[in-house]
Formats: structure tokens, sequence, C-alpha cells
């Protein structure tokens, strides 16, 4: 079912005048007439109202840093923010050292009132002590909540003192939850301290292989990332590094050379691979392994990027023996999928990039936006070049990265990059709303009230979101499918996630479950108004 302007108008009337003002310029009804369409976001949520957001804490200790699974990280606060965090974001690690994978551990100061009245740094510093003698990590991260911010505890203190003490890394993340906006602000305060203190400090001058790259904002949910670097060490990659999905603190510090670094989540991680380029002249790729055909176009381009007919070859010969395999059984969940609709609302880029995955599957999407993304994440950033327009930054300090003349070397002439770039489909640096239809609905940071709203407007067949809103929804007799954590499935990257993918969305649809329930506009009349006598 479309929705027409007067309908959206109608849902934002049931807002006070102020709400409504503000939450307007937050969707959009796609107009491909239109020069240009512009959508607030990355601005704060209004109080109260159940956005679907987290906040900084979420973006720093849980996004970035979390998958690092050689380093404990502290978390300093009170309990509640470790442990209803603990293990909700599926970020699967294994290791060749068992003795070295921390990544199943809740660490956290537990402060009590006492602490906040007297202060937390001396309880910090004994917990650090404990974690070094129990676990004797390779690096130590300490995450700040709330209220460690708002009485002053000096963290970067203690974990230098700590530092000097045991000889190991360990660094604070000033990432209290209200700084920012939203997660974003964390995933920045992670990004500067990791390209400070720890990308580049490794002793590798050349990489070990042939084709080496970083691949970045892939954090490995439900095993993505094993995925996507089978695939390309099939092919011949060297994978350097991966931020930060199974990743560890010891491969991050070579990440310095590798000679291209692909960025996955854009949102995530655009801080790293600007200052990677800047600071060791590593060129970067925007690309997606989301979907069989983002995934053979990122493969090309790659290709493209190393310029080598070996390569090219190869590629071609590893995408022909992959589709052989995989779209034979794609075709069969198909047939179940095919003409549905769907809505897709996920955190700062798979609000995007799963609409190709659920395309090929014969869906079409109906709704999509982004809890916490930026304006270029929608409308692509060669509208909105300048991604220091954040507002979630303000209050962050700016670090400033120059060349490393030790270890700069430009990876590619400037002639050879403007030449690739000019080569690699623009789609690659466009943002979510150009490859939106027409009538299709477009919302920044949606809460619950516009949810309901808009899941009895436009009635979708499946409903892809977060835990927040999922069983709401699939009361209401629609299948839900969590685009963060995959429910428990995955992988849904690369070749054979989108098989798995397929499988599940064709599953939500198949089971007999939904026989026994009747969503509430079955039961209640479509159309609805007031009898006028005379
Ligand atoms: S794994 Fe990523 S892909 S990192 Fe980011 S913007 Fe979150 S945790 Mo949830 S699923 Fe989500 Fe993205 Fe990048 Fe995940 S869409 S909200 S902060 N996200
Ligand atoms: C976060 C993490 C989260 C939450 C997922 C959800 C994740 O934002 O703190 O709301 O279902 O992917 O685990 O985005």
């Amino acid at each position: 079912m479309a929705i027409n302007e007067k309908k959206l108008e109608e849902l934002l009337n049931q807002y006070p005048t102020k709400v409504k003002r503000n939450r307007k310029k937050h969707l959009i009804i796609k107009d491909s007439s239109l020069a240009h369409q512009e959508i607030e976001a990355n601005t704060r949520t209004i109080p109260g109202i159940i956005t679907n957001r987290g906040c900084a804490f979420a973006g720093c200790k849980g996004v970035v840093l979390g998958p690092l699974k050689d380093m404990v990280h502290i978390v300093h606060g009170p309990i509640g923010c470790a442990y209803y965090t603990w293990g909700t974001r599926r970020n699967k690690a294994k290791s060749d050292d068992p003795t070295k994978n921390f990544i199943n551990y809740c660490v956290s100061s537990d402060m009590q009132e006492s602490d906040i009245v007297f202060g937390g740094e001396k309880k910090l510093a004994r917990l650090i002590d404990e974690v070094m003698d129990i676990f004797q990590p390779n690096a130590i991260t300490i995450s700040a909540t709330c209220p460690v911010g708002l009485i002053g505890d000096d963290l970067q203190a203690v974990a230098k003192a700590a530092q000097e003490k045991h000889g190991v890394e360990i660094m604070a993340f000033n990432c209290e939850g209200y700084k920012g906006v939203s997660q974003s602000a964390g995933h920045h305060i992670a990004n500067n301290i990791l390209m400070e203190r720890v990308i580049g400090q490794g002793d590798w001058e050349e990489a070990p292989g042939k084709y080496p790259i970083n691949i970045l904002g892939e954090y490995n949910i439900g095993g993505d990332s094993w995925e996507v670097e089978r695939i390309l060490e099939e092919i011949g990659y060297t994978v350097v590094s991966v931020m930060t999905g199974d990743g560890s603190y010891e491969e991050l510090k070579n990440a310095h050379v590798a000679e291209l670094n692909l960025v996955q989540c854009h949102r995530s991680i655009n801080y790293i691979a600007e200052m990677l380029e800047t600071k060791y002249g590593t060129p970067w790729l925007k690309v997606n392994f989301i979907g069989v055909q983002s995934t053979i176009e990122t493969l090309r381009n790659m290709a493209l990027y190393f310029n080598d007919p070996a390569l090219t070859q190869k590629t071609e010969e590893v995408i022909a023996k992959e589709l052989a395999r995989t779209e034979p059984i794609i075709e069969q969940y198909k047939k179940i999928c095919e003409g549905k609709t769907a809505f897709c609302f996920v955190g700062g880029s798979r609000g995007h990039h799963y609409q190709g995955l659920f395309a090929e599957l014969g869906i079409e999407t109906v709704l999509a936006g982004y809890e916490f993304a930026h304006r270029d994440d929608y409308e692509g950033r060669d509208i909105i070049p300048e991604i220091k327009l954040d507002a979630d930054t303000k209050n962050i300090p700016e670090i400033h990265v120059s060349p490393d003349e030790r270890r700069f070397r430009l990876k590619l002439s400037p002639e050879r990059l403007a030449e690739m770039k000019k080569k690699i489909p623009l789609s690659n640096y466009q943002g979510m709303n150009i490859e939106m239809k027409d009538g299709t609905i477009i919302v920044d940071d949606l809460n619950h009230f516009e949810t309901e709203e808009f899941i009895k407007l436009l009635q979708p067949d499946i409903f892809s979101s977060g835990i927040k809103d999922k069983y709401v929804v699939q009361k209401m007799g629609i299948p839900s499918k969590q685009l963060h954590s995959y429910d428990y499935s995955g992988p849904y990257a690369g070749f054979n996630g989108a098989v798995k993918f397929a499988e599940d969305i064709a599953m939500s649809f198949a089971t007999p479950t939904w026989n026994f329930i009747t969503p509430p506009w079955k039961n209640k009349p479509l159309l609805e108004g007031t009898i006028v006598e005379g």
C-alpha cells in the first residue's frame, strides 16, 4: 500500500505542533522528479520519543572496540551498561591461541553509590591490576559510561599510570553515553584513539603476501567477515586486518602495510579510512558484500584497482564458480519471496545495503532508513562532500593526522587514482536515496510510534529492524528478521550469506505460524468516516 503526502500529514498531525515540525524534516516520500530531496539527519532526538537509537558508549565500546578479541575491554561505571550490552552484538571471534580471546567476558568496575560520591579512580586502578593478573591481555581498553563523566573521574590519568606499571598499552575512551547525538559519536572517539595509539605501531614494512588489503567497517556479525575473507583469499588477496570483526590488537598494529582499504560500513569507520589515506597514502574503496550483485561488483572494482590481468582472470573464475553453485538455490527460495514487500530500518548502513539483497529475492523495499546515519549516507557524498560537517563531532577533540615520513608510500599515483575513481561506478559514492523507488518512504531516526503507524499504513510482508521493535511488529502478524544480530543466524554477507538469507526469509514466509494470527487491520474496516445526515 502506498503512502501519499496526505497520509503522511495525517500521521504527523497526531504529534504536538513542535514535534510535528521536527519529525517532518526527517521523513521523505521519494520523488525523482525533484532535483534534490534533503533529509535532516544526525541531530538530537526529541527527548522521550522512544527512539531506536543507542548512545556514544554503544558506538565506542560495543561497536568498534568490542570485537577486538585479544584485548580486555573494561566498562567503567555502574553495572547496567556492561551487563545489558554483554554478548548482544553477535560479533564472532575465534583465535589460534585460546588464552588470548576474551570476547565472551564482561568486565566492569561495577561502581556503587560510594564510588559515585567519593570517585571511582582507585577502584578502576585495582580492576586493571586484577585484569593483568588474571588474563594478561595484549592491551586493555577502558570505556566510560555517563556517571563517570558526570563525577569527573580522570580515566586518562588512571590509564597512563597503569600502562607505566604494567608495560602494556592501556587506552581510555571518554565515550560517555551522552556525548554527541547517537552511537556515531562513539565510533569517532574509538577510531581516533585506535588511529593514534594502535595502527602503525607494528614493525612490518611489507605485507606478507600479494594484494594486501584491510577490511574496514566489517564486524563479523554472524560470521560475515569469515565469508568475505573466504572469497577474497580464494582470489588471492592477503587480508592484513579486519576492523574490527574477529580482529586483534596485534593485527591492527600492522594495518599500515595494506595497499587498499575496503570500507564496508561507511558510517562507522570513514574517519579511519580518510586518516589512513593521509598518513600512509593508502586509498580506500567503498564496497558492499551484502547481496550477490553487490559482491560481484565489489570484487570487480577491487580487481580494477590492482590492475593485474591475472587477478582479473582469477576474480572472474571465482565469481563464475560461486554463481554456478549458489544461483540455483537462491532461485528456489525466490519463488516463495517474489512480489513481497519489506520495511528495512537499521543503524547506519544496513538500511541501504540490505535493499539489494531483498531485491534479488524479488522483494521491494517500501520503507527504509537509518537510526543515526549522516546526510551523506542518504544524499550521497557528491552532494554532501564535507563529512566534517557532522554535528556529533562538535564535542570530540579532532586529531590531526599528517603523512608519516617513515612509512608514507603513495600506493597509487594521483593520476591512476583519478582514473580508478572514474571507472568505478558512481553508485559506490552515492547514498541510499537515489536507489529507492518513487513513492517509497525514507525515514531518519524512526521511533516506536511511527513504526506502528507505518506498519499499519504500508502492511509490509517482512519487517527488518532490531530487538526493540521486533516483537511488537511480529505480534501484529508480520514476520520480522533482525538485521542487526540476524536473530541467531548468519552469515548474510557474500555468496554463502545470500543463500542463508534467502533460506531464512523464505522460511519466515512459509511457516504456518502466521495462520494463527490475524493482523489488526484485517479486523478493522479500511475506510473510516463520519455519516453526515441530511
Ligand atoms: S554491525 Fe554495523 S553496519 S557498524 Fe553500525 S552502522 Fe550498529 S551495531 Mo547494530 S547492526 Fe547496525 Fe551498521 Fe555500521 Fe551494527 S546498521 S546499528 S553502529 N551497525
Ligand atoms: C547498539 C548495538 C546494536 C543494537 C541492536 C538492536 C547491535 O546499537 O548498541 O537494537 O537490535 O547491532 O547489536 O545496534
